[in-house]
């Protein structure tokens, strides 16, 4: 018997919007001069909000904080291709997407100051708390899509996650079973290429994240996590086909943590300033600003109103979490489990 192909694969990488702010006009999704404004608003609040935070932590008002600096167009071209009831398992470096879909920003201060409350979202938002243990989240979001493909329920479960988290168990479980079910479900890995201190080559031997994707039967793409056009469209398209039973996929959005893992870390320790200068010339938002200025809806005056007006809506919320009354330990008993346990029990009849 000859040897026969039994299967090839191929990963493609999608970028619509290149670093000097040209399009690619076949793969431009249809967006409007005001929805573009949106989104680059959408991303100088992010970039405000993280600014703050960081400020703030020096200052002893938050605690440790996991800048996003450099994530914007990941973060918010994916939630801004969102229908409200899609539910969102984000893990602990997504405020980008929280702000896009209208978190209160006063509460995602609170939570990084170390107040439980700010994980408590409001009912019209289908937000998981944040998963700082790496990973864990994937499976529930796979839960998730189960439940609504047991309900009936038209609703996409969208799980963000790491690469560092693509080497957990959980990672590839929920993989498998998403696969093996074709649920409604969208992997949106941030390949940010630093998980801590481990460089993505330290993480696999793949060429891409993406093609693991493949191993469990469905689509992976890599995307320019740095073009807000690319992560939207990419998006939108895994949306339709979760929703339109054709199962799950996975989005790779390659992009670069700028920052430090967190306020405790120094990355100047383990990598190169140069490769951190490479990414700095890839903005997020300084392309989206090319773009904007080449046809004419984006000026120094425009840029200097939106950040005004960002800077504005965070020191609101700034105000706004430092005027909230301290905690009241019982009425965490009501936010965290639908049933208490034995120990729970007692823990909160003792206070
Ligand atoms: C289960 C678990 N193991 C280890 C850690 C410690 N830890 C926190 S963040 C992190 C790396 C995460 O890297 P990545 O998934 O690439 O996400 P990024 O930090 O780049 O956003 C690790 C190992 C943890 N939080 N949870
Ligand atoms: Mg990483």
């Amino acid at each position: 018997m000859p040897e026969e192909l039994l299967a090839s694969f191929a990963v493609k990488r999608l970028s619509v919007l290149d670093e000097q702010g040209n399009v690619d006009d076949t793969l431009m999704p249809t967006l409007p001069e005001a929805e573009v404004r949106r989104i680059y608003e959408a991303m100088v609040l992010a970039r405000t909000f993280d600014e703050r935070a960081l400020a703030l932590q020096r200052e002893g008002r938050l605690g440790t904080y996991p800048p996003i600096l450099g994530q914007e167009a990941a973060q918010v071209g994916s939630a801004l291709a969102l229908s409200p009831d899609d539910w969102v398992f984000p893990s602990f470096r997504e405020m980008g997407v929280h702000l896009t879909l209208g978190y209160p920003i006063h509460q995602l201060f609170q939570y990084w100051a170390g107040d439980e409350r700010g994980q408590r979202a409001p009912d019209r938002l289908n937000i998981f708390p944040f998963c700082v243990s790496v990973g864990t989240h994937i499976p529930h979001a796979v839960g998730a899509a189960m439940a609504a493909r047991y309900r009936r329920d038209p609703v996409v479960a969208v799980a963000y996650f790491g690469d560092g988290a693509t080497s957990k168990g959980d990672f590839h479980e929920g993989f498998n079973m998403a696969g093996v079910f074709r649920l409604p479900v969208v992997f949106i890995c941030q390949n940010n290429q630093w998980a801590i201190s481990v460089p993505l080559k330290g993480q696999t031997a793949a060429a891409t994240l993406a093609q693991k994707a493949i191993a469990y039967g469905f689509d992976g793409v890599q995307v320019d996590g740095n073009d807000v056009f690319a992560v939207y469209r990419a998006t939108l398209a895994a949306l339709d086909k979760a929703r339109s039973g054709g199962g799950p996929s996975f989005i790779e959005c390659l992009t670069y943590r700028m920052a430090d893992h967190t306020t405790s870390d120094d990355a100047a320790r383990y990598r190169s300033p140069d490769e951190v200068e490479a990414w700095r010339a890839r903005d997020p938002i300084l392309r989206l600003e090319r773009y904007m200025a080449k046809r004419g809806f984006w000026s120094e005056e425009y840029g200097k109103e939106v950040k005004s007006r960002m800077t504005a809506a965070i020191d609101e919320a700034v105000q706004a979490m430092e005027a909230v009354p301290p905690p009241v330990a019982v009425e965490m008993f009501e936010h965290t489990c639908a049933t208490l346990s034995q120990r729970q029990a007692g823990q909160l009849k003792e206070l």
